[in-house]
């Protein structure tokens, strides 16, 4: 039986991770995958999750096993997060997940369960391993355009042209905020406008926030998101804690599923219920315990919400440094979207060789997408790096 199996493709950016791992040059820089990194490459653990990791060692006087959804104070207090009081609580039913790719795939699983017909609508680009999943669970995708290439903004006629192809009953997949892998997102006018799209053809919304907290603020990256669950009929949002808790291999995200009418939260939380129970019996409950906490606990609030701040205010100030030495080494204004980018990752908008070039004349990985992880920078090889994309032509 095993002799059967056929070699499947890598993730193109987890195989980067190696690749750099193995280049024994010293100087090298690392813009691959999207973990938060400070100035001194370290992917630190926020100070407000190990003052919860030690409370909950000495309080926790049990682990036995949860429920199928996960605890529902993690669910109340990412609902919170996430949605504010945009949603009726009752319209909501939500499970805890393995991160947010847990979250993604029991939605997609959802989807199929409850309209086969359905086809998924997904920005080009997004993250691979949303075309992935949905190959893997055999639902048909469509792609809208979503990137122009030239501004390296959002190509918003194109998008809305596309999505005007979807009929009642099909999904469009969005991302809440910090747009992975272009960085360019929709202003809030633009959400309104899909929105309205949505609501005349009776479409389905998903939305994916990974990066709260890490574009304009933790209230000001959950806008859109609030938005689209006031306005639409029904909506699921896949929530991952990863990245604005820093805890990535806890594996800790949610899946949210909002009903038009409150009368049909129950059935819904069943069948959410019903597939963890199919996928995994119980998702993990350490890294959804630890958030709960800093959620709920004003002091480890207020201080997980400041260091996240700190984290965002200095990815800023490296995409602005870069726009800046950009500017001066090109002469040109060509790189201003960088600074106006929002997120880990910007897409640069070149091709695979110059990305490869990169690699090879500089010790600089980027995605070959060229999308690149603005935290893998800091204030000396932003020059570095600005310097190697002048002298590659791009
Ligand atoms: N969705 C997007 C767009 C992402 O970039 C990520 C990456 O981390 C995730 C979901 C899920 O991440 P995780 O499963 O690590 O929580
Ligand atoms: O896009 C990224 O880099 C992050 C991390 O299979 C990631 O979302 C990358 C690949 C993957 C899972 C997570």
């Amino acid at each position: 039986m095993l002799g059967n199996l056929k070699s499947q493709p890598a993730d193109k950016i987890l195989a980067l991770m190696t690749k750099f791992k193995e280049d024994p040059r010293i100087q090298k820089v690392d813009l691959g995958v999207g973990v938060y990194k400070n100035a001194e490459g370290v992917t630190p653990v926020m100070r407000a999750v190990k003052a919860a990791e030690r409370r909950l060692v000495e309080e926790q006087t049990s682990k036995s096993y949860v429920g199928l959804p996960g605890d529902p104070a993690f669910a109340d207090a990412m609902i919170d997060l996430v949605l504010g009081d945009s949603v009726q609580r009752d319209r909501i039913a939500a499970i805890a997940t393995p991160g947010g790719t847990g979250a993604v795939r029991q939605a997609f699983e959802l989807v199929k369960m409850a309209n086969p017909d359905a086809r998924v609508f997904v920005s080009n680009p997004t993250w691979p391993n949303h075309v992935s999943i949905l190959k893997f669970l055999g639902i048909p995708t469509i792609e809208y355009r979503y990137f122009d290439t030239e501004s390296r903004a959002v190509d918003f006629e194109g998008m809305l042209e596309d999505l005007a192809d979807a009929k009642a009953g099909d999904v469009v997949l969005l991302h809440g905020c910090c747009h992975n892998p272009t960085g360019a997102n929709l202003n809030i006018t633009q959400w309104q406008s899909v929105i309205d799209l949505i609501n005349e053809k009776g479409l389905i919304a998903m939305v994916d926030i990974a990066y709260q907290g890490f574009g304009n603020g933790l209230d000001e990256d959950a806008e859109a998101t609030r938005l689209v669950a006031s306005s639409v009929k029904e909506v699921l949002i896949a929530a991952s804690c990863s990245k604005n808790f820093g805890v990535y291999r806890e594996r800790t995200g949610l899946l949210m599923a909002i009903s038009d009418d409150a009368e049909l939260t129950p059935i819904v939380q069943q069948n959410l219920n019903y597939l963890n129970r199919q996928n995994y019996s119980f998702p993990p409950d350490h890294g959804a315990r630890v958030v709960t906490m800093i959620l709920t606990d004003p002091e480890l609030r207020a201080d997980w919400a400041a260091e996240l701040e700190e984290i965002r205010l200095g990815m800023l100030e490296l995409r602005q440094q870069l726009a800046d030495e950009l500017q001066k080494l090109s002469g040109s204004d060509r790189f201003g979207f960088i600074a106006e980018h929002r997120g880990m990752f910007s897409q640069i908008g070149t091709t695979p060789d110059k990305v490869e070039q990169l690699r090879a004349d500089n010790g600089i990985y980027m995605v070959g997408d060229s999308r690149m992880n603005i935290a893998g920078l800091n204030k000396d090889t932003v020059p570095l790096l600005a310097k190697a994309i002048v002298d590659a032509g791009i």
